[in-house]
């Protein structure tokens, strides 16, 4: 049987393996109902009559073994076959700057009396790909208050872990190490904003930032940080990892934004992690009617 492909799929889209099972079951489901997975217009249409499931979590299998985490290599494997060797117990969080508590406080401390909630979001990568995460959280404006930021905290710096004998990545020259990442004071308050300290129910696994992890979801997945140890309380608007690396590429918004293409592809389409098509990206990543206001007055095109 010859199976016929939309012309704007590029065959990067449909190869990876763990789309080929679901790829067989999808031409069976549209066999069983007497429908012509052969012709595209026709595909596409079922596709699109298919039940909303746009906030259905991706399988823990592939949240959990399509990776980035640089510290552990450049590739989406790396981080499940290498971030075993991360210890994230004991934990220590550092709170520096504009605040009136500074301290370093046990991952335990720094998160009490807080319990995480469940938050099912959207991530996705600059790279044009995405993902749907039944996180576990804790809001970070619930955590903020407690250090009380003065006046002059207009923004806040988030730092991962340095340390090469425990990350491998660390090692070489991949990245200006560590990592680095900054919310402005509103974004980092805002209450869809996440400190992740797991997923699907249970802790969050290395690859995924364990023990404690950025989450702003309407902002590209670069932005969230993982395994944190230290939240800085600053004037300026600090420097993060990728604006660094490639300042026309990366910008230190980095808002979810179809209209603004990546210098070197579109980011009007994603390719949801375990599905067959591609499905158009939204501004925000989706979370436009919550955190556009934060952005009102300001050029998205430029501030990127
Ligand atoms: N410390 C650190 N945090 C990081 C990264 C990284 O390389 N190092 N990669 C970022 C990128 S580019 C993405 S898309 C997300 C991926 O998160 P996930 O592996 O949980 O899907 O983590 C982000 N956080
Ligand atoms: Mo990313």
């Amino acid at each position: 049987m010859l199976i016929q492909r939309p012309a704007d799929i590029p065959p990067s889209e449909i190869t990876p393996p763990e789309l080929y099972a679901r790829r067989r079951e999808f031409l069976k489901t549209t066999a069983a109902l007497g429908i012509s997975a052969l012709l595209p217009g026709a595909w596409r249409e079922v596709w699109a009559a298919a039940p909303a499931d746009d906030l259905k979590p991706t399988p823990y299998k592939d949240i959990t073994s399509y990776n980035n985490f640089y510290e552990f290599g450049p590739s989406k494997t790396d981080p499940a076959e290498y971030a075993g060797s991360l210890k994230t117990k004991p934990w220590t969080v550092t709170v520096e700057g504009h605040c009136e508590k500074p301290g370093q406080y046990a991952l335990e401390d720094f998160l009490a009396p807080h319990s995480p909630e469940e938050r099912i979001y959207r991530l996705r990568c600059v790279e044009a790909w995405s993902m749907v995460v039944p996180w576990l959280g804790i809001p970070l404006s619930k955590i903020l208050p407690r250090f009380q930021p003065t006046a002059s905290a207009k923004y806040v710096e988030f730092t991962t872990l340095l340390d090469p004998a425990q990350m491998p990545g660390q090692r070489t020259r991949l990245l200006d190490w560590p990592y680095l990442e900054g919310l402005r004071m509103d974004e980092a308050m805002h209450p869809l904003t996440l400190l992740a300290t797991g997923l699907y129910g249970k802790e969050l696994p290395n690859q995924n930032g364990a023990p404690l992890r950025l989450v702003a979801p309407w902002k590209y997945g670069f932005k969230s940080i993982k395994s944190i140890v230290k939240i800085r309380f600053v004037e300026q608007q600090p420097r993060t990892t990728w604006a660094s690396e490639g300042p026309s590429e990366y910008g230190f918004y980095a808002n979810v934004n179809p209209e603004v293409d990546h210098p070197r592809w579109s980011q009007k389409r994603e390719r949801r992690i375990g599905e067959l098509f591609r499905r158009d990206t939204l501004p925000f990543n989706g979370y436009a009617e919550q955190v556009a206001g934060l952005y009102t007055g300001m050029d998205l095109r430029k501030n990127y």
